[in-house]
């Protein structure tokens, strides 16, 4: 069977991620809209080797389509995810908009894919914020073998998680700094080749930014047990690729070698973690463009007797965010539609 398929946000990198892994990963379209809001619709977007036009999501019939994938932020999905849902379509979100409303499910399909069983209480599933998703599969099989107590999280993010002009305004930056031209900064508030910057969106309360208190809450809710989480997110001078240095204290004691079998085999995640010069994974060499995640440093806490830490990196257009959403709507198709 085929399904009738909407990708909203088509003209951002993680629509157009959207539609190029629904085609990369054989998804069973049967016919496919791209979809943008007015100003960005008009234009055309690729699937495959077709360019289709991307229509303006205000005047789309959603009860033409079964799945309608959303990455155009909170508001749009705020205004028409319910509207399509109300008309028959299942929505899978990659906003901030329903990641903590308890009668929409949040899935990583590796870590919790019997919540996609109420997936039909709104009509719309919501797709995690990008580190979450990559921390959440490798802390899943630690979890299941041993409980996690507390996680101690550092982010390291690249600049493609604010989109599209933060991409080019990191190359610009580089390329005027090394030519000693002057530079302003738009996409942040401070220059970002060159430097780190710790501050992932607005500050909140207890001086947490949204992006830390978003890997505090999902997290904490995407593995459904009282793992306590604290965050520091830091964006990076890296154009694909977050990484995350990683403290857990799990609830049972876990050898170290045990933990390392257990992220060996878990599915979603590649071990490598070797203790030689160049036996660990990075952003750019190994995880950008991969659908895996990589695991590697892992070593005991010294400080704690059931600590353990570890680093990963993922590609966060694709696993953070699109390859994610695509993976939920394969197992909507096969287990639900
Ligand atoms: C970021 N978490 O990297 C977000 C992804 N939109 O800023």
């Amino acid at each position: 069977r085929k399904f009738d398929i909407a990708v909203v946000g088509v003209s951002g990198l993680v629509g157009a991620a959207m539609l190029e892994i629904l085609h990369e990963r054989d998804f069973p379209v049967g016919r496919i809209f791209p979809l943008d809001v007015a100003e960005a619709a008009g234009g055309t977007a690729s699937f495959g080797r077709r360019e289709l036009p991307v229509g303006d999501v205000a005047r789309f019939d959603f009860s033409q389509v079964q799945l309608a994938l959303f990455s155009a932020g909170a508001a749009v999905a705020a205004e028409y995810a319910p509207k399509a849902a109300v008309e028959g379509c299942v929505v899978i979100d990659n906003s901030t908009q329903f990641r903590l409303d308890p009668e929409v499910p949040l899935v990583v399909p590796e870590v919790n894919p019997q919540d996609l069983a109420r997936h039909d209480v709104r009509g719309i599933v919501a797709n995690p914020t990008c580190t979450v998703t990559l921390l959440a599969l490798a802390l899943k099989p630690l979890r299941d073998a041993a409980g996690i107590e507390r996680v101690n999280v550092s982010t390291y993010q690249a600049v493609s998680g604010s989109g599209r002009e933060a991409v080019e305004e990191l190359g610009r930056q580089t390329a005027d700094l090394l030519s000693f031209r002057e530079i302003k900064p738009q996409a942040y508030s401070r220059q970002i080749a060159f430097n780190v910057l710790p501050q992932i969106d607005a500050v909140e309360e207890g001086g947490h930014t949204r992006e830390e208190l978003r890997l505090m809450r999902e997290t904490a809710r995407l593995l459904g047990d009282p793992v306590r989480v604290n965050a520091t997110a830091v964006r990076v001078p890296v154009f694909y690729g977050h990484s995350a240095a990683v403290h857990l204290e799990t609830r049972e004691p876990l050898a170290l070698d045990r933990a390392r079998e257990l992220l060996g085999q878990a599915p979603g995640l590649e071990l490598l973690d070797e203790r030689s010069a160049d036996g660990f994974p990075t952003p750019v060499t190994e995880a950008s463009g991969q659908d895996a995640v990589f695991v590697g440093r892992l070593r005991q806490d010294p400080t704690h007797p059931r600590g353990l830490n570890l680093w990963l990196t993922g590609d966060n257009i694709r696993k953070g965010a699109a390859l994610n959403a695509v993976q939920i709507a394969e197992l909507l198709s096969r287990d639900y539609l």
